[in-house]
């Protein structure tokens, strides 16, 4: 089979991208290194059923060629930085929603049977009914949210009118290898693992009591390959279902690491959501259980690669 992924070059989407060379398909990467780097494509040197095409998801044109004889897209590539929407939300939303369109058109033109496209629990807000289900009314409280959600709709648009099969990913906290830990608003598990490495103190926004469902990256990945073998089309939630506070967080990896850290608290980030948990149901039954790494086997993998 021959894949296109959008933002090939980033976190996910280089994992999705080894993750398909390595089942034999033909993969053609499409990303504009703004944030994504050729670190993460080192893997793909002189792997032949690879192809880098640099350039923008703003580009229709490129998207045309690079979608050329594809048989699915994963489509990752986005201004993924609620604080940079905030700060730019015209400039983010021609990549976010404008970008996407393009790739929801150029797939429908060249006949791609599917497109598998990253969502995000931004698009819940600050929602107090946990566990969090898609069925939940959106409540984006960003530009970034309001531009995800707008994705939701014009992939299930794309869905209906023209017959494209879709289906939005609604990532909840992503970790692993290849996260860069390098802007305040980075993860926090790269960030705390790039401190807590070298026993650099840490920040904890809060008083450490508020959770996230934490993810692990190769989850993510088998979750967009069982998508794209899959006839369900709509919104789900991506997530492992568990619940982990930040105190938590800092004490598995102080432990995984053997060092230690003083833990500074500051003041609670604007905006931040106290709790997070995903209902993982409709992700069972559509496209089957996907988180099989706790989260400390997560951590220690993570690790090894700092
Ligand atoms: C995640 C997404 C964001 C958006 C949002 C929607 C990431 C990296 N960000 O933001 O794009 O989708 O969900 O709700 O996945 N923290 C510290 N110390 C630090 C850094 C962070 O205490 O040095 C706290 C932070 O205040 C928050 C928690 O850690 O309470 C998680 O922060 P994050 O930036 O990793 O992710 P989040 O959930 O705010």
């Amino acid at each position: 089979m021959r894949y296109v992924v959008t933002g090939g070059a980033g976190f996910i989407g280089s994992h999705i991208a080894e993750a398909l060379a390595d089942e034999g398909h033909s993969v053609v990467i499409v990303d504009d290194f703004s944030t994504g780097n050729k670190e993460n494509l080192r893997w793909a040197d002189g792997v032949p059923s690879v192809r880098v095409v640099e350039g923008s998801i703003t580009d229709i044109s490129l998207l045309r060629d690079a979608c050329a004889g594809a048989d699915g897209v994963f489509h990752e590539a986005a201004v993924a930085s609620v604080p940079r929407s905030v700060a730019d939300p015209v400039g983010s939303n021609a990549v976010n929603v404008d970008g996407t369109l393009n790739v929801l058109v150029a797939a429908r033109d060249a006949g791609v049977r599917k497109v598998v496209l990253a969502s995000s629990a931004a698009n819940y807000g600050d929602n107090p009914n946990l566990p969090l289900k898609e069925t939940e009314p959106p409540r984006p409280q960003s530009p970034y949210a309001a531009q995800k959600v707008m994705n939701e709709y014009y992939a299930r648009l794309f869905t209906e009118l023209y017959g494209l099969e879709t289906t939005c990913l609604r990532y909840f906290n992503v970790f692993g290898p290849r996260q860069d830990p390098s802007s305040p608003y980075s993860g926090v598990i790269s960030i705390f693992i790039d401190r807590i490495s070298v026993g650099d103190p840490i920040t904890i926004y809060g008083d450490g009591t508020q959770t996230r469902d934490f993810i692990y990256v190769s989850d993510v990945v088998r979750a967009n390959m069982r998508a794209m073998n899959s006839e369900y089309c709509g919104v789900v939630n991506v997530a492992g279902g568990r619940e982990t506070s930040l105190n938590e967080l800092a004490a598995v990896i102080m432990e995984c690491t053997g060092n230690s850290s003083d833990i500074r608290f500051d003041v609670p980030r604007e905006g931040d959501i106290h709790r997070s948990l995903a209902d993982t149901h409709r992700l069972e039954e559509t496209i089957g259980r996907v988180a099989e790494c706790s989260i400390a086997d997560g951590l220690s993998q993570t690790i090894a690669w700092s």
